[in-house]
């Protein structure tokens, strides 16, 4: 697919459920990827930190494999270098990762998401060359160790309408307050915990998509 496709298909999705084995409640990651994939989630982020590359490789070819029968966008987060030697469709980058300039040069064709924590860095990640903005966190999380300070909804109004690529938002979002998300202007859910601790992990995302329907 080249970014043109890929583009089209990230502006198309509701539900972005990312991935790690210490948050899947003994579950592996094929085991949970098969489970949001079977509940229509049209993006997928694959997130393990501490994985060296050669496991992460491997397991991301796995994870092209499936994501793509299912015509899902599959991005990794951290490393550029994996996701494009496994051909995964895009790289999600923080902060602290490569700039997304850089990346850019090195992966014309990847989507190339990047974090955001307040206006000033999503403004700098859409003109450095974007392809989605995350804001977050937007309720307080524990997935994230050294998040201490949380955004709330109202910044989804405050950021969102100044951007002109499409933005995610993440952090503390679950069933229960994912109206308020979707209230203050989202269409586009990252969530970690609210989807891989769940006891039938594709029941909640069919619930997910179906609650974000009613926004779109
Ligand atoms: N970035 C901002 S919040 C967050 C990351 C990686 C963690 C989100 O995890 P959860 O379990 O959906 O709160
Ligand atoms: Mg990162």
């Amino acid at each position: 697919m080249n970014r043109k496709e890929r583009l089209e298909k990230l502006a198309a999705i509701d539900i972005y459920p990312v991935i790690c084995q210490d948050f899947s409640e003994g579950r592996t990651n094929l085991e949970v990827l098969a489970a949001v994939l079977a509940g229509g989630a049209r993006i997928i982020q694959l997130r393990e930190k501490h994985w060296n590359k050669k496991d992460l490789y491997d397991l991301v070819i796995e994870f092209g494999k499936r994501t793509r029968s299912h015509d899902a966008l599959l991005i990794i987060n951290d490393h550029v270098d994996v996701a494009l030697a496994a051909g995964a469709d895009g790289v999600h980058l923080g902060q602290e990762d490569l700039p997304i300039g850089v990346a850019r040069k090195i992966a014309p064709e990847l989507i190339i998401g990047a974090s955001s924590h307040n206006l000033k860095e999503a403004l700098k990640a859409e003109k450095d060359g974007a392809d989605y903005v995350n804001i977050g966190p937007i309720f307080p999380t524990k997935t994230k160790a050294d998040m201490v300070r949380f955004l709330g909804p109202e910044a989804i109004v405050e950021i969102g309408p100044h951007l002109t690529v499409p933005f995610t938002t993440m952090g503390g979002i679950n069933p229960d307050n994912i109206i308020r998300v979707l209230k203050a202007g989202a269409r586009r859910v990252a969530m970690i915990t609210g989807i891989t601790r769940a006891a039938d992990i594709t029941a909640r995302v069919l619930q997910l998509r179906e609650t974000i329907s009613h926004y779109f």
